[in-house]
């Protein structure tokens, strides 16, 4: 009896002691540095956008930048149709489109109470016209999200012998609330850096105001004087491309040249104190604008798939810019390119090869984490290491040997960047590994990392988490083959 009730309890200590660890070991990591809000994490989830530059420049000839002084008579599409341009967003999967309602020249694509420099004085439906609420009403129809680009930079405005900093940061903040009051729901507004540099952050804070008491779901793109009130900052360049490390972290208030912090911008730093991801702006033209000069140059399926590999695959958003024509349409080689994006990121990303392996890690933080979430599909699902692992060695065994030229890696971005060192090798017999240079010394992952190169043919693939922040937090990973362009 003695013998027996010893047993008993030491039982009862076993079992609550097991109980107890496992139930530690099933508590979610905690996050580390900076966050993202939930506004940037449904940014994020959009991955692609599209931005659209139409106003007065398209009717100028090879004009981009507008110096305010071309006349309103000169703005008149013939066969302006949102609905169309939505067609295209829908072919390219394209769940949100930030439109120009005012570029740096002031011409307004909206009758707007604060300007005659507008629509409504063009000949465009004899000025009753508004190509935003056009824009606003398809984007609602058609389920996209809408956005809404005001220049802060207005060279009409300075025309005026009367312009000063004071009277316009009331001007703009009208405009703005005129833009965010009337017209629904908006997603994102767009504080280009370009020309503004007299703009100040007490500027900037008052139109902030208005857009956070307006339009609270609404990303700001800030630049500049700005960064202090953006939710996702400028990569740096105009060509398509983030940096390899891309991190969604910066030192916000470290930017005050804009010159001087390039680097930072598309790079981003794995300390930084504010999380304000990339997003990364390009045209599918040379130009912003639609010229008829420019038709036979838009950007082949080859190079926006590139783009798109080095924007979303490197932990950013994409605003891929079209540019609707004088009859207010898209182009038909310019939306042809866009679903054929579509295709390509589809094809390729449809099936992973890691899908049905046999995948072991060293230290899982216990069965609610494990590996195999890996490959679920799932990104609410995820694999993570106790508190005390910032590295971990994950091996796939494949259920065959495939053949592959891309891998793909998301972390779970609400935990913060944790991962800063990864590599991936394979393997035909599991003993001797082969690294993928490509996959060699990486840094960053964040929301999506991409990666390309050769095919390899391989039965066997790991995933070397070398370090970290924190333990690791990674919701997937996978091998594919891209489809052919
Ligand atoms: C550049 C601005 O300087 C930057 O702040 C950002 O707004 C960017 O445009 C958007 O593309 S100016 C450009 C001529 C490089």
């Amino acid at each position: 009896m003695k013998k027996q009730r010893r047993i008993q309890i030491i039982l009862i200590i076993t079992l609550s002691l097991s109980g107890f660890s496992s139930q530690l070991s099933a508590q979610a990591p905690a996050p580390v540095g900076p966050v993202p809000s939930e506004r940037q994490v449904e940014w994020y989830h959009r991955e692609i956008m599209a931005f659209f530059h139409f106003g007065m420049n398209t009717f100028c000839d090879m004009v981009n930048e507008g110096d305010g002084r071309a006349g309103t008579y000169l703005f008149n599409p013939t066969a302006l149709d949102c609905n169309q341009w939505m067609k295209v967003l829908k072919s390219g999967g394209i769940p949100c489109g930030i439109i120009v309602a005012k570029h740096a020249d002031g011409f307004c694509n909206w009758p707007s109470d604060y300007s005659d420099y507008s629509v409504k004085n063009s000949p465009w439906k004899n000025g009753k016209g508004d190509v935003v609420r056009e824009y606003l009403d398809a984007c609602k129809a058609a389920g996209i999200k809408a956005g809404i680009y005001v220049g802060p930079h207005d060279r009409h405005e300075r025309l005026s012998p009367l312009y000063n900093t004071k009277d316009y940061s009331i001007h703009y903040a009208s405009q703005l609330s005129e833009l965010m009051r009337n017209y629904g729901t908006v997603w994102e507004t767009w504080w280009d850096g370009a020309g503004a540099d007299e703009l100040t952050t007490p500027l900037y804070t008052r139109w902030a105001d208005t857009v956070r008491t307006l339009q609270p779901k609404c990303v700001i793109f800030g630049t500049k004087n700005s960064y202090r009130f953006a939710d996702c900052r400028w990569v740096g360049n105009e060509s398509g491309f983030s940096g390899d490390p891309c991190w969604s972290t910066i030192d916000s208030l470290s930017i005050k040249e804009e010159s001087d912090h390039i680097t930072e911008l598309n790079q981003g730093q794995v300390n930084g104190n504010a999380y304000i991801p990339a997003e990364v702006d390009v045209s599918i033209r040379p130009s912003w604008f639609y010229h008829k000069e420019e038709d036979g140059h838009t950007k082949t399926v080859k190079e926006l798939w590139d783009i798109y590999c080095n924007s979303v695959g490197r932990n950013s958003v994409l605003l891929l810019n079209l540019a609707p024509d004088r009859r207010g349409l898209i182009p038909s080689d310019d939306s042809t390119n866009v679903a054929g994006l579509h295709s390509m990121i589809t094809n390729s990303f449809k099936s992973n090869f890691a899908k049905g392996a046999k995948i072991t890690a060293l230290h899982t933080r216990g069965r609610n984490y494990n590996p195999s979430n890996l490959v679920d599909g799932n990104e609410n699902t995820y694999f993570a290491t106790k508190d005390k692992f910032k590295s971990d060695t994950i091996t796939f065994k494949l259920d065959s040997r495939k053949v592959f030229d891309c891998l793909m890696l998301q972390e779970v971005i609400q935990l913060g960047h944790r991962t800063t060192g990864w590599s991936v090798d394979y393997s035909n017999n599991g003993k001797t590994w082969t690294p993928i240079s490509e996959a060699s010394n990486k840094q960053s992952i964040g929301y999506k990392w991409i990666v390309r190169f050769a095919p390899i043919s391989a039965s066997y693939v790991r995933l070397r988490i070398t370090d970290g922040k924190a333990c690791i937090a990674l919701h997937s990973f996978g091998i594919y083959k891209q489809a052919k362009l």
